[in-house]
């Protein structure tokens, strides 16, 4: 009897042998293996979502402003008012400013605080914008509406569709160009008639519109 027992694998009622643990862990690893990457892919696609919805409501915010004034915010606060900061981030700070106007019917968006970054640190000392515009924000600041991704939206008003325009292209400062996204198939300018808003996507690198920037044309 004493060496019967010594054959069989130990086993105590409360708990599990070597191998049965082994399986055990097995197991777990494959099934992170395969839940890790649908648990990145969900959380990257819910951003992408979450920056489209954004879009979509600066451009509700955007027709509202061009059914008050007649016309799409510039590409740039300099084309109405003397200055515009440093001249990057023209197209978004633009919006920003025009969105919060108070006048005719304005705010033409609710901004979220976390939305807002002057990711160059720039403001604009217009006496006659600041008249005309009244924004609610009530200091001088040249905000950028940024993505979940920390980067800069890009806009540009029709008029000015072929421009080369300078962007912060990342947290940081790193600067860049963009100019106004055209079809892919037909070459032509996207939106030909209004203006092109878009963000530079979860890469943070902006491709005018192409690669994974999403844009207020999708
Ligand atoms: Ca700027
Ligand atoms: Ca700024
Ligand atoms: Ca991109």
């Amino acid at each position: 009897m004493r060496v019967e027992s010594v054959m069989h694998t130990p086993r105590r009622a409360d708990g599990f042998t070597l191998i049965e643990l082994l399986v055990v862990i097995a197991i777990i690893a494959g099934l992170a293996a395969v839940t890790t990457p649908m648990i990145f892919n969900a959380r990257k696609s819910g951003e992408k979502s979450e920056v489209q919805s954004a879009i979509t409501q600066l451009a509700l915010g955007i027709d509202s402003f061009m059914g008050a004034y007649g016309d799409y915010p510039p590409s740039s606060l300099e084309e109405f008012y003397e200055t515009s900061g440093n001249g990057v981030d023209s197209g978004i700070e633009s919006v920003v400013l025009c969105l919060a106007s108070q006048r005719k019917g304005g705010p033409f968006h609710t901004f979220r605080e976390q939305d807002l970054e002057n990711l160059d640190g720039d403001s604009i000392d217009s006496a006659e914008a600041r008249e005309q515009l009244d924004w609610f924000f009530g200091d001088d600041q040249l905000r950028e509406f940024v993505d979940v991704w920390g980067n800069p939206l890009i806009y540009v008003h029709n008029n000015d569709y072929g421009d080369s325009f300078r962007i912060t292209h990342e947290r940081g400062g790193v600067m860049g160009t963009a100019t106004a996204s055209r079809s892919e198939e037909f070459g032509t300018f996207r939106s030909a008639t209004s203006y092109q808003l878009w963000s530079s996507g979860p890469d943070g690198i902006n491709e005018n519109g192409a690669g994974d920037d999403l844009g207020s044309w999708e």
